[in-house]
C-alpha cells in the first residue's frame, strides 16, 4: 500500500513537471525561433545543397547592411540557412529582411522574407 502511494506521487510529480515545462515552452517559443540578430540585405545568390558553397546545407549569399551588434560594415557574404523553405519565392536582387541565430555550428539564417526597397519619405 505504501509503495502504491509513493508511485502515485511520483507520477503526479512527473505530470506536473511536464505541464510546467510545456508552459515555459509556450512562453518563449523555442530557442530556435528567436533571432539573435536582424538585418536587411539584397540577395546575391541562393544555393540549395549540394552546392559549391556547401555539400549538405542551404547557403544564401547576402549583400547585407550593417547588422546591429554583429557587423558594423555592409558587405557581401554567405550564410548557412536553416532550410531551403526560406528560399521560396525569393531570387537574386530581392531586398530582404533576415534573422540570424547563433548556433554551435553556424551563424544560421532562420528568417528570410521580402522587404520593401529603401526609399525616402
Ligand atoms: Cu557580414
Amino acid at each position: 500500500m505504501a509503495v502504491l502511494v509513493t508511485r502515485r506521487r511520483i507520477v503526479l510529480l512527473a505530470a506536473s513537471l511536464l505541464i510546467a515545462l510545456s508552459a515555459e515552452a509556450l512562453q518563449s517559443p523555442g530557442s530556435t525561433s528567436k533571432p539573435d540578430y536582424q538585418g536587411t540585405a539584397v540577395i546575391v545568390g541562393l544555393h540549395p545543397p549540394p552546392s559549391a558553397l556547401h555539400p549538405t546545407r542551404p547557403v544564401v549569399v547576402l549583400h547585407h547592411e550593417p547588422i546591429v551588434g554583429l557587423m558594423d560594415e555592409k558587405m557581401e557574404m554567405p550564410f548557412i540557412a536553416a532550410s531551403t523553405e526560406l528560399f521560396k519565392g525569393l531570387k537574386p536582387g530581392d531586398h530582404v529582411e533576415f534573422g540570424l541565430k547563433n548556433t554551435p555550428d553556424a551563424l544560421l539564417v532562420i528568417d528570410l522574407h521580402p522587404a520593401p526597397p529603401p526609399r525616402r519619405r
